[in-house]
């Protein structure tokens, strides 16, 4: 790391040279970007000497927290001793030996083997090419379709974006690619409450959505129905009571894979190990990334039921499939020390029975601010969505997005990290942070309000 570089330096160079993810560079002002340059716990720190709180787990990822030498120490052994092999040619290694055995107790009883890669998005990758294999090489060659969402977030790459249900990565680079058929999403807040429809009459109408997508394809073309317990990316979207169980009930009765995206849900952001357990759902595969390593090193992977690890093994049968830096030693010896960590200190519960509970409570309590339309929460992760009339919950704001960046804003001039989806703030702090941390959270979220509904009003917005 340079040093003695003023923070404005930096900040010339990042802008000279650094081509951001997700970003209107031509918007983004030369010192309108924050360095970080430290973390520890639930905080961050910047270059111009502020200290903010990480509400969003960097990116929904550092479940155990920042600044673990634990983690660290276990990547600098492993390192020393083996950085480096491949997992191709008849050739494996003891940290992915170790890790993989260790997924696999932690999955559900039906799931036992794991293929790695480094993101959750090739980990989408890998489902997308997995299930047509798995069915092509039981003679079904024309199960091709993948049934996924509107607004799903699945990743960045080819299949990833075509795989996710938003439209502004589709209208860049031809996709989705063929063959994925998106259906709407269980959103009671957004589109649900337009309807005439109660949200449980909602919810089930969202899940007989993939049962006439699935009359109007055709059994014998659908390979697939993949989604997130909980739509991350999307808004933190909780699906209505009704909606997993209508769609268990639908699946059951048909030769469809059910593909859960474990990325954000899974680790314990729930307060069960993986979300589809949450909602007692039984994948056959799971895409896991992020608080696999708590964002330590990159590592994703895909969590495979046996009944597809037994096509797989068939004698003559081969995947063609693989990354350079599938089980990558460092970064399994990173995934088995932040489990590790979880087990140890008991996250998952901790979520579940307390800091969650406690967190939820404080959250849902901000539902009673004029700008609130809804508050809502599941373990460790939730959203506000802000209105102009609480008064008139069927309201919008015009111009989507502008009031929930202008919040955004405040948020970290008031020392949080929150996450604006159109106009919705997003939290999904570590799940170490504590009671104490949680009443400052939810201090800086009600002075955000406070200070962003002055602005809106001003600003004639509302
Ligand atoms: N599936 C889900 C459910 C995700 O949330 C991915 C796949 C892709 O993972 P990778 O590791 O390839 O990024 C994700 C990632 C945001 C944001 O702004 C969310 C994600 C990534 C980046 C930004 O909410 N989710």
């Amino acid at each position: 790391m340079r040093v003695n570089v003023s923070s404005h330096d930096l900040k010339v160079s990042d802008h000279k040279h650094h081509l951001h993810p997700f970003t209107d560079h031509g918007a983004l002002g030369v010192d309108e970007r924050r360095v970080i340059s430290k973390a520890d716990g639930v905080w961050l720190w910047d270059t111009d000497g502020n200290r903010i709180m990480d509400g969003m787990a960097g990116l929904w990822c550092v479940n155990v927290g920042h600044g673990r030498q634990e983690i660290v120490e276990a990547v600098r052994a492993q390192m020393s001793e083996l950085s480096y092999y491949n997992t191709f040619f008849k050739t494996t290694h003891p940290p992915v030996i170790e890790l993989s055995a260790m997924l696999a107790d932690l999955a559900p009883d039906h799931i036992n083997m794991v293929f790695y890669g480094g993101s959750g998005s090739d980990a989408n990758d890998t489902i997308l090419r997995l299930v047509r294999t798995y069915w092509a090489l039981q003679g079904k060659d024309s199960k091709k379709v993948v049934i996924s969402r509107k607004n799903a977030y699945h990743g960045s790459t080819i299949a990833g974006a075509s795989l996710g249900g938003m439209g502004a990565m589709h209208s860049q680079g031809g996709l989705p690619i063929p063959d994925i058929h998106h259906i709407d999403q269980p959103y009671w807040f957004g589109e649900g409450m337009m309807t005439d429809m109660s949200e449980d009459e909602f919810g089930l109408w969202a899940a007989r959505e993939l049962e006439r997508a699935i009359e109007e394809i055709g059994e014998e073309n659908i390979a697939a129905f993949i989604a997130e317990p909980i739509q991350g990316a999307g808004g933190v979207i909780i699906p209505p009571a009704t909606y997993w169980p209508e769609v268990k009930r639908i699946l059951e009765s048909r030769d469809i894979l059910f593909v859960s995206d474990e990325v954000i849900c899974g680790f314990g952001r729930t307060g069960e190990w993986f979300g589809s357990g949450y909602y007692d759902m039984k994948p056959d595969l799971m895409a896991i990334a992020k608080g696999l390593t708590s964002g330590y090193l990159p590592m994703g992977g895909v969590l495979v039921s046996d009944e597809i690890a037994e096509v797989l093994h068939r004698e003559n049968v081969e995947f063609y499939h693989g990354y350079t830096y599938s089980g990558h030693p460092a970064c399994c010896a990173a995934a088995i020390a932040n489990l590790t960590i979880i087990k140890r200190e008991g996250l998952v519960e901790r979520v579940r029975d307390h800091i969650g509970p406690y967190f939820q409570k404080r959250w849902t309590a901000l539902a009673d601010h004029p700008m609130v339309g809804e508050a809502r929460m599941v373990g460790m992760f939730g959203a506000l969505e802000l209105v102009p009339d609480e008064n008139d919950l069927k309201k919008r704001f015009d111009n989507v997005g502008k009031v929930g960046t202008i919040t955004r804003d405040h948020s970290f001039s008031n020392g949080l990290v929150m996450r604006a989806v159109r106009d919705s703030l997003i939290i999904s702090p570590p799940l170490t942070i504590t009671e104490e941390e949680v009443d400052v959270l939810i201090a800086s979220a009600r002075k955000t309000l406070d200070a962003a509904w002055d602005d809106v009003r001003k600003q004639g917005l509302a």
